[in-house]
């Protein structure tokens, strides 16, 4: 489906996209996303939160209740976690019909290092009852969604927040956390869509029963109409994005290179496991093609580096796609299957080329 005109964005959408800004596809050059560089979305709006009346509140079903400063978090032991992360909604613009929310088109990602204390100390320290199932992460921000006053709140099943090696961040990429990531805290759970990873964070509630908020059981379903149940969207499924090959055209971003040798590069990921293949097609999908990868990241939950040698011999258009395949077997596929929420759209990216 060509990005032309017909598609109708509206006002509101183009305002939630100058909000909410994409990573620049040529920053898959960069191992680690440059902080301004790195995704963003903001359901509601960015807090203005004073970090010396801030506390993250842990309570709940705990033996041990906290209250805790920043200092306090900054003096329990450190962690690093370097993770990809991709919004559930990425590729939502190019599904047809389009469903209105955040149109995003294939660059909602970014891989960021994150410092923080772990998640699973500070539990232990709380110490969860023996009939806790979740733990639910709220965030400052209030909005109302779907007609429904909230704050921000999302939840994890207890294992998976004790297990899932998830970190209290209050640093990004070495710096202190950003205000539109998050300060002072957010959570980060490798692996998962971008959703689960709270900002502005300030409660930490460990419940005895499944959590039923709006972010949990409205938003963030994979359903096929809006009267079903649905799935729940967790892990983020395997996807390969090139970075964009040769010079843009300013306004369509068509590419052209030279007739001969173009070396292709991007970059894999799945939240689901290690990825195993990428290959890479330039007849649209017709034939495929093995690329090499390279692990630039030690952290298994970032992203790969992929590379192709391409021979363009003849001028003239050719679409590109990568598509990857991680450890579990799981591939990306040609066409997404639509549903109501646009997420977890990972089709293969398509990329026009002129070769002259
Ligand atoms: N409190 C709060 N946390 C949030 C959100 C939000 O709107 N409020 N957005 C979520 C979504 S949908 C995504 S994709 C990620 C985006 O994180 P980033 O903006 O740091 O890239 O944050 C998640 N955490
Ligand atoms: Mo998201």
């Amino acid at each position: 489906m060509p990005l032309t005109s017909e598609r109708g964005i509206s006002a509101e959408e183009l305002r939630l996209a100058a909000r909410n800004h994409a990573m620049p596809l040529e920053a898959l050059r960069w191992p680690i996303t440059p902080i301004g560089l790195h995704y963003l979305l903001v359901h509601y709006d960015v807090p203005l939160v004073d970090p010396a009346a801030w506390r993250l509140q842990v309570g709940g079903a705990v033996e041990r209740p906290l209250t805790l400063t920043l200092d306090e978090l900054r003096e329990r032991p450190a962690v690093e976690l370097t993770a990809t992360m991709e919004c559930a909604g990425n590729g939502r613009a190019l599904l047809e019909p389009r469903p209105l929310s955040q149109p995003w088109l294939t660059e909602a990602v970014g891989t960021a290092t994150w410092g923080g204390a772990a998640l699973t100390a500070l539990l232990a320290e709380a110490t969860p009852a023996s009939a806790a199932v979740d733990v639910v992460f709220a965030g400052l921000d209030r909005g109302v969604e779907g007609g429904v006053e909230q704050r921000y709140a999302r939840s994890l099943p207890l294992a998976e927040a004790r297990g899932s090696g998830a970190v209290l961040a209050y640093e990004m990429n070495g710096a202190p956390l950003p205000p539109q990531h998050g300060f002072p805290l957010r959570l980060v759970v490798p692996g998962w869509y971008g959703m689960t990873n709270v900002k502005w964070l300030a409660e930490l509630t460990v419940t005895t029963e499944r959590f039923a908020g709006y972010q949990q059981t409205t938003a963030y379903r994979v359903r096929a109409s809006e009267h079903e149940e649905g799935r729940a969207v967790t892990r983020m499924r395997p996807r390969s994005l090139l970075a964009p090959p040769g010079l843009p055209d300013f306004y369509t971003r068509e590419r052209v290179v030279a007739v001969g040798h173009v070396t292709l590069e991007g970059r894999a990921w799945s939240g689901r496991a290690p990825i195993a293949l990428v290959e890479v097609s330039d007849d649209g999908g017709a034939s495929w093609a093995e690329a090499t990868l390279t692990r630039d990241l030690e952290d298994l939950s970032a992203w790969v580096r992929f590379e192709f040698d391409w021979e363009p011999t003849r001028p003239g258009t050719f679409m590109l796609c990568c598509r990857a395949t991680d450890e579990t077997g799981e591939s990306q596929p040609l066409e997404a299957e639509w549903n109501v929420g646009g997420y977890e759209n990972n089709a293969v990216q398509r990329v026009p080329v002129l070769v002259r």
